[in-house]
C-alpha cells in the first residue's frame, strides 16, 4: 500500500515534469559520467543498458509527478535495485545516481518547481533506504491466498512451454471456476511469478515471451469454449495506452465484459491516442477501459483521458482505468480525470452491471 501523500497539485506537477523533461539529456549525462567516474567501472556502470535505466527515472519522476504521488518513484526504484542487483551493478550506483540528480535540479528550477522534484527523489531516497535490494515492487505483490492452488505448476509449465500440461490446468480450473476467475486468479498470478523470475534474472526474456503467448492462446481457447450471456445492447472499448505492451489484462477485461452480453471493442496494445478518440466518436461506447502497466504510463493515461474528455464533451463515455499495483495509490483515478480504478476486472463489471 502506498502511504497517503502530501500531495502535489496537478498542474504544478504537470509544469514541473515538463520542466525535468528539458533538461532529459544533459543530465544523463552529467549523471552517467559522474557514477562511471566515480567507480572507474567505465560506461557499463549500470550493465550494458545503464544509459536506458537513468534515462528511465526521468520516465518515472514524470509519472510520479502527474500522480502526485513521490512514493511511486521510491517503488520504482526499490525494483530496480533489485534488477540491478541481479545484474551485479554496485549496490551504491543507484542511490548516487539519484542524489545527482537531485544536485543538477536544484542548480537549475525556480525553487517550488525543485521543491516538487526534489519530494519525488527524496522518495525515492527513502524507499531506497528502507529496503536495500530487497524491495517488492507494486507488481510483485501476488496475494497468496487468492491465487489458485495450481499457479506455481501453471507457472513452470508456460516457462517450460509445456501446452499440453497448461491446457489441462487452464481447462480444469475454468470447469471449476469459470473463464474470468480462471484467468484473475490462475494465469494472472503465474505471469506475475514469471516477471519476477525476470526480474531476477532466472527467466529470459524468450521464455517470458513464450510464456505470454501460451498464455494468450489458452485464453483464446477457454473463451471459446465459455458461453456469453444475450446481447444486452451495452457496448465498451478496452485499449493499452501509448508505449504499453502488457496486452492480456485490458483482454481479460475485455473478455469479462464481452462474457456479460456487451458488445466489446479491444484496440491492443500501445493505442495511438488519435485512434482511439477516433474510435470512441465513431461507436459512441457507454464504457471505455485503459491498461497501464508502468508507472511511466501514467501521463500517457492522462491525455488520452484529457482527450476523450474534450473531443466528447457532454457526451463523454465512463472512464476506468486498471493496472497492476496502483490502485493504492490514494486520489489517483479523480486526479486523472477518471471515473474509477480497477484492479481487477470483476469490480468494473459489479460497478456498470
Ligand atoms: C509478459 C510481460 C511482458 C511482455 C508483454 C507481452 C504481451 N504481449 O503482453 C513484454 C516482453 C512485451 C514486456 C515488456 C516490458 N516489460 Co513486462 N511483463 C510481463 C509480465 C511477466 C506479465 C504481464 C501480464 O500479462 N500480466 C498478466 C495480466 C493479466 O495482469 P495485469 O496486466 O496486471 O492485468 C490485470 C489487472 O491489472 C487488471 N487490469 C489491467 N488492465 C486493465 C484495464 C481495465 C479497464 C480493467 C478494468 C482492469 C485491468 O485486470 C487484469 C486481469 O485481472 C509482467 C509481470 C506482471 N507483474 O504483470 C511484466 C512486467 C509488467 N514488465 C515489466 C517491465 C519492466 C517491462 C519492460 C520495461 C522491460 C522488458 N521486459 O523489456 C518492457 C516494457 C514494455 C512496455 N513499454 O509496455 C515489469 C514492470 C516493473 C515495474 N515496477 O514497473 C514487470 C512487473 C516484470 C517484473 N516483475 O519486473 N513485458
Amino acid at each position: 500500500m502506498v502511504p497517503a501523500n502530501p500531495s502535489i497539485p496537478l498542474e504544478q506537477g504537470a509544469a514541473a515534469a515538463q520542466a525535468v523533461e528539458q533538461y532529459r539529456a544533459q543530465a544523463v549525462d552529467e549523471v552517467m559520467a559522474a557514477v562511471c567516474e566515480r567507480t572507474a567501472a567505465g560506461e557499463d556502470v549500470f550493465g550494458d543498458s545503464g544509459r536506458d535505466d537513468v534515462d528511465a527515472l526521468f520516465d518515472y519522476i514524470a509519472g510520479s509527478l502527474i500522480a502526485g504521488e513521490p512514493a511511486l518513484f521510491g517503488q520504482y526504484v526499490v525494483w530496480l535495485n533489485e534488477l540491478l542487483a541481479a545484474r551485479g551493478v554496485p549496490p551504491d550506483s543507484l542511490p548516487r545516481s539519484v542524489d545527482l540528480l537531485r544536485d543538477f535540479f536544484r542548480d537549475r528550477l525556480p525553487s517550488a518547481q525543485f521543491d516538487l522534484v526534489n519530494a519525488v527523489l527524496e522518495g525515492g531516497r527513502r524507499a531506497l533506504e528502507q529496503s536495500p535490494a530487497l524491495g517488492r515492487g507494486p507488481h510483485s505483490s501476488i496475494d497468496a491466498t487468492a491465487c489458485h492452488p495450481c499457479t506455481e505448476v501453471l507457472a513452470e509449465s508456460l516457462i517450460r512451454g509445456d501446452q499440453r500440461r497448461c491446457e489441462e490446468i487452464v481447462a480444469a480450473a475454468t470447469a471449476e471456476h469459470g473463464y474470468v476467475d480462471m484467468a484473475v486468479r490462475l494465469v494472472q498470478p503465474a505471469l506475475y511469478r514469471i516477471g519476477e523470475g525476470w526480474q531476477a534474472r532466472k527467466v529470459s526474456v524468450a521464455q517470458e515471451q513464450l510464456a505470454t503467448a501460451l498464455a494468450q492462446r489458452l485464453l483464446v481457447r477457454q473463451l471459446a469454449e465459455a458461453t456469453p450471456a444475450a446481447g444486452n445492447g451495452r457496448r465498451a472499448l478496452f485499449a493499452c495506452v501509448p508505449s504499453n505492451q502488457h496486452v492480456l489484462g485490458a483482454r481479460i477485461a475485455a473478455d469479462a465484459f464481452e462474457l456479460e452480453g456487451w458488445e466489446v471493442d479491444y484496440l491492443g496494445a500501445d493505442t495511438p491516442i488519435d485512434s482511439l478518440v477516433e474510435r470512441i466518436l465513431e461507436t459512441q461506447p457507454e464504457l471505455v477501459g485503459l491498461s497501464v502497466a508502468l508507472i511511466r504510463q501514467l501521463p500517457a493515461l492522462k491525455e488520452a483521458v484529457d482527450r476523450i474528455r474534450s473531443a466528447c464533451g457532454d457526451a463523454a463515455p465512463r472512464i476506468i482505468a486498471g493496472g497492476a499495483g496502483l490502485d493504492a495509490v490514494p486520489n489517483l483515478a479523480q486526479r486523472l480525470g477518471l471515473d474509477q480504478w480497477h484492479a481487477q476486472p470483476r469490480t468494473a463489471l459489479e460497478e456498470y452491471a
